[in-house]
């Protein structure tokens, strides 16, 4: 069957004919929307609604807050594409019970990490707290290489290949407690991932030290993104939020919002001024390359908090707990939202030398700080000038002019507010298409909010949140589109289509299943060959079987009460979107194996008896035929 299939070498788009490639046309590229077949006035940014069969522009890659997946849609039509799970467990796809996928989510951990989830009978974490999606850059833009993100929950981050557009590395940050802000650096590449420690620690945190607040730490750690691994840290003063970085490839910037390290509400709100945190990325670089740091957890660790007045940190004080912190495209400018403060505070990225180099007051690089509304968490850009802050506390959107709020903040009588847009309700992040690249296009605006209320059909006490997309080319600003979430998105990016080009099928030899491979080789197994092999070896066993729509090459195993049973499954099918699943019942086992994967999980044969396993994935019209008997003897007792 699939013999046939291959020499056709048909996709099951090319099967859907001439209406498919033709909306492929028309869909892609910048005058997409100028071909709009229903005839509608044809705005330049493009349009929302989409036709059967056509293509959406850009790519969205979503965060899901404590769902812990990476999400990717189509951008603008909003449309929901595929669900990436990272730092949860996923039923579909067998993410979190693989052995592919548990590698990737235990081998980053840390050895004490693994020794408290052995005690709590786990071996992995169950959850985690996606807020911050990013792609890699090469030369101030998206490359198309990676994305990256991170948990809050657990402290790590995570990496998503795009090429596959699965999670390949996790890893674990050690000294640091709940990555939040993070972002990769965009020049000259990434090159470094920023993470932010949100919360202060103990630098040892092993209960020497309790309850002594002032004794406490925090700890912004830059990554290697090629390796995964921890590059260096720098120990600072306050808490860590948000955090970017220049296009210069100098700095980065943190926001902190409890300069006071309060540990209450009060406490932690009480200054008028908190900061940024300016980490001077050259002179840590030298400093660890001199061995001029300790060594804690195997990570090179310096003293960047404001008593040790190195030059690797300057603290800019900033009104009042900000929180969100952009780069605009032109390079030049670092917008830090003021949250508590109605402000966001701008630093000309050229002004900063000075603070380092000389004496100069850190406020020096401030060059405007225009009152906006109330509750400014983030801001994005349209690339011509123009920033967009969400104003949580105002629902709203505000569009202002940066040099406007330069020259307002010189002294000219210049108001830099263009506009203000109502959103539904409470926006956290907003984000505008390729608005954190050099390449920001100024076409599209989505508003995140944190609440829906209203907006949708009443789905009982947990609401969804709701996402509105604003059509930056239009002259007056205006919702036009509404879209539920689950939870939570709190960040999205928004990358150009023709940067992102996933692949149809695996490459047979992908390192994701090296074990696997390495496995077989030494079981005299092919797995590129159909198969279907069981290996013995005392009481674990290794069944080997390969899939072709609609059949697995083995109709039945035999195994014994009790054995430690591994199952490979190779798909053999090369055909895109023909994805076969391997679900043995009543076994809790489930996992996808995509055309030319090897996918494989491994379990304790603890029930006599006949047991089905089948294929989850509808992949043919015998699908439902897909299936075969694993027969489990008992154990004479
Ligand atoms: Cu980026 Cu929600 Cu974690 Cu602001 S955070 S909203
Ligand atoms: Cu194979 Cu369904």
């Amino acid at each position: 069957m699939s013999k046939s299939f291959k020499e056709l070498a048909l996709t099951r788009r090319g099967m859907l004919g001439a209406t498919a490639t033709g909306a492929v046309l028309a869909g892609t590229g910048i005058g997409g929307a100028l071909l709009n077949s229903s005839g509608t006035a044809a705005r330049a940014a493009g349009k929302i609604n989409l036709e059967p069969g056509e293509l959406d522009e850009y790519y969205g890659f979503w965060s899901s807050g404590q769902t812990g997946e990476l999400r990717i849609l189509g951008f603008p039509s909003m449309r929901e594409l595929m669900r990436v799970p990272v730092f949860n467990r996923c039923s579909a796809t067998g993410w979190g019970q693989t052995n592919e996928s548990l590698k990737v989510l235990t081998e980053g951990l840390l050895p004490e990490t693994k020794a408290f989830l052995a005690a709590n009978g786990k071996t992995t974490y169950d959850n985690g707290d996606l807020h911050h999606p990013h792609m890699s850059f090469t030369d101030g833009t998206y490359d198309g290489r990676y994305l990256f993100m991170n948990d809050k929950a657990n402290t790590r981050v995570a990496r998503v290949r795009c090429d596959v557009m699965k999670c390949d590395k996790i890893i674990e940050i050690p000294n640091a407690h709940d990555i939040h802000g993070m972002r990769p650096q965009k020049y000259p590449r990434t090159g470094y991932v920023f993470a932010n420690g949100e919360h202060e620690a103990p630098l040892v945190n092993d209960g020497t030290i309790l309850d002594k607040p002032e004794e406490y730490v925090n700890i912004f750690t830059a990554i290697d993104g090629d390796e995964m691994k921890v590059a260096w840290q720098v120990i600072v003063s306050g808490n860590l939020d948000n955090t970017d970085c220049d296009y210069q490839g100098k700095y980065a910037f943190s926001t902190s919002y409890n300069s006071e390290m309060g540990m209450n509400l009060a406490e932690m709100t009480a200054n008028e001024m908190d900061h940024c945190v300016v980490f001077n990325i050259k002179a840590i670089e030298e400093a660890v390359a001199a061995g001029n740091f300790q060594e804690l957890n195997g990570v090179p660790v310096v003293d960047g908090r404001k008593s040790a007045n190195s030059q690797f940190t300057r603290y800019i004080p900033i009104p009042n707990s900000p929180h969100g912190c952009n780069t605009a495209p032109d390079g030049k400018h670092v917008m830090i939202n003021g949250k508590l403060s109605p402000t966001v505070s701008v630093i000309d990225v050229t002004k900063v030398d000075a603070l380092f180099d000389s004496d100069a007051d850190p406020r020096s690089c401030i060059v405007a700080e225009p009152q906006l509304g109330l509750g400014p968490l983030h801001t994005a850009f349209d690339g011509q000038g123009n920033a967009f802050t969400t104003l949580f506390l105002d629902s709203q959107i505000v569009k202002w002019n940066i040099d406007k709020a330069l020259r307002a903040y010189a002294g000219e009588d210049v108001d830099p507010i263009e506009q203000k847009v109502d959103v539904h309700y409470q926006p956290g992040h907003n984000s505008t298409s390729m608005g954190e690249t050099k390449e920001a296009d100024g076409k599209w605006l989505i508003s995140m909010n944190k609440f829906s209320k209203d907006r949708f059909l009443n789905t009982g006490p947990l609401k969804p949140e709701n996402e509105q997309i604003i059509d930056l080319s239009e002259s007056e600003l205006r919702v036009v589109h509404d879209g539920p979430t689950f939870a939570e998105p709190h960040d999205s990016i928004i990358v150009r289509a023709d940067i992102v080009n996933p692949v149809d099928i695996w490459d047979r030899n992908d390192p994701m299943w090296e074990d696997a491979r390495k496995q077989a080789e030494a079981d005299g197994v092919d797995l590129d060959w159909g198969h279907e092999e069981i290996i013995r070896d005392g009481n674990k066993v290794r069944v080997y079987m390969s899939s072709v729509a609609p059949e697995f090459s083995m109709e039945k195993f035999t195994v014994q009460q009790g054995d430690e049973v591994t199952i490979y499954v190779t798909n053999m099918d090369d055909i895109d979107d023909v994805t076969h699943g391997f679900c043995m019942a009543n076994f809790g086992v489930a996992m996808e194996v995509a055309p030319q994967a090897t996918a494989s999980v491994t379990f304790i044969a603890a029930r006599p008896g006949v047991h089905w396993y089948y294929c989850q994935w509808f992949c043919h019209a015998l699908h439902m035929e897909m299936r075969g008997r694993m027969l489990v003897e008992p154990r004479a007792s």
